[in-house]
């Protein structure tokens, strides 16, 4: 609290007038001192407060939700990811767009769905210059932008017609990127890690003291000691990538820019194990996602709001105070910290593995009640998602008591969502 403070320089003055009538002379002295530096702070703050937010992507390569202490996972050990989510805010249901490096990524960077991406959408394929990128979209709008290690790809970024890589213009290090941003400006940086990406050294993990007995082996996976070791060996590259977080956060700390700025950590798609990276399982494609950006967003919560990675690129241009082009298919989630209530989910439709065999149910979520609405609680009982259930419902399928373990459940969880909370029953 820059008041206490204030007030402690006040003492100290008191403390060079020794005498009655200085000590007078002093607290007058001292109380116009201490309100012309409120004044100063308040409108330093205020200055904080409207400057543009430096925007840090972390970003894991073939990373899965849960793997991090903030999820609860006891055998990984993650300090400074656990900080960032105990400063910042916790998501558990991000999913990448394709569980593929070069589609995921250029659907992060580009706002974008892959399959409109052209070759953006193939691994070790191109993108096209005529795809707008958020890098460089807030370097035109004055942010210092760099990367390192890995940005876009795996693929050839000159075969798209570009000069560099999408992400934007690689340092060797952090600190030698944040030396040439200019004093008070802000930046965009995307922190490309290769970890924990294969390949591994085998049973590194188990003979540097890792204990086997606090993985949790997933029920797609055989529970043997090979496997438990495989799994705290992909651990091993996660407790450095943390470590890595940890040293950027610190040099920002150190440099009194920390908290303006937007901090993003996550993963491009999910780990390295059958089921996992490049299929379309929740192990290819649900990521560990933490927000931390104290000077907008509250610190300690946990959010189970749906987020798609190509949100990413126009929550960061929206924090920058721009307006994402309208090609961009993610949304903004930044009106869930700064809107009541929220609508960033609206529009966004939702795939349910609530089936009949082999039959999906797509679902758009209601638009939030209040000026923005475009449906009351009257258009919830004709709303097509409704009576897409209803139609299952009339062909035979009843979810109570589920056909299969599971679905009745989430059928009644999208009858719950579907109507703002009210328990409707199919037809
Ligand atoms: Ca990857």
């Amino acid at each position: 609290m820059p008041f206490r403070g204030r007030l402690f320089y006040k003492s100290t003055d008191m403390q060079k007038f020794p005498l009655p009538g200085h000590r007078c002379a002093a607290l007058g002295f001292s109380l116009v001192l201490l309100w012309f530096v409120s004044a100063a702070d308040a409108g330093e703050g205020a200055a904080r407060a409207a400057q543009p937010p430096s925007i840090l992507l972390c970003l894991a390569d073939n990373w899965s939700w849960p793997h991090a202490g903030a999820y609860g996972d006891k055998a990984v050990r993650t300090p400074n990811l656990d900080r960032a989510a105990r400063e910042g805010v916790l998501f558990t249901h991000a999913f990448c767009a394709s569980p593929s490096g070069s589609a995921s990524r250029a659907a992060m960077l580009t706002g974008q769905a892959p399959h409109r991406l052209e070759q953006g959408a193939n691994l070790y394929g191109f993108l096209a210059k005529t795809f707008p990128v958020y890098p460089e979209l807030l370097e035109s709008a004055g942010y210092t932008v760099g990367m390192m290690r890995k940005g876009w790809g795996p693929g050839d970024f000159k075969a798209g017609g570009r000069a560099r890589n999408p992400a934007g213009p690689a340092f060797r290090t952090f600190p030698e990127f944040f030396k040439s941003v200019p004093a008070g400006k802000p930046f965009c940086f995307w922190f490309g890690s290769h970890d924990p990406h294969r390949p591994y050294d085998r049973g590194f993990a188990i003979r540097s003291g890792m204990k086997p007995d606090l993985v949790v082996v997933p029920p797609c996976l055989p529970d043997t000691p090979e496997v438990r070791s495989d799994i705290l060996d992909y651990y091993v590259p996660i407790q450095r990538f943390d470590r890595e977080v940890g040293q950027m956060l610190k040099v920002l700390e150190a440099a009194g820019r920390l908290d303006n700025t937007l901090v993003v950590i996550t993963g491009d798609s999910g780990w390295p194990f059958p089921r996992g990276n490049a299929n379309l399982y929740d192990a290819g494609t649900r990521e560990p996602l933490i927000v931390r950006w104290p000077a907008k967003v509250s610190g300690g919560a946990t959010r189970d709001e749906f987020i798609n990675l190509t949100d990413l690129a126009p929550t960061f241009l929206e924090a920058a105070g721009l307006r994402p082009p309208p090609e961009m298919t993610g949304h903004s989630f930044l009106g869930m910290f700064t809107r009541t209530p929220c609508q960033c989910a609206q529009g966004r439709p939702r795939l349910s593995s609530a089936r009949r065999p082999d039959q999906g149910i797509s679902l758009r979520p209601q638009p939030p009640a209040g000026p923005m609405a475009r449906g009351g609680p009257g258009n919830v009982e004709g709303s097509w998602p409704l009576r897409r259930l209803r139609q299952f419902a009339n062909q035979g399928f009843d979810p109570r008591p589920p056909r299969r373990p599971g679905n009745g459940e989430v059928v009644r969880a999208l009858l719950r969502e579907t109507s703002g909370g009210r328990t409707l029953r199919p037809a």
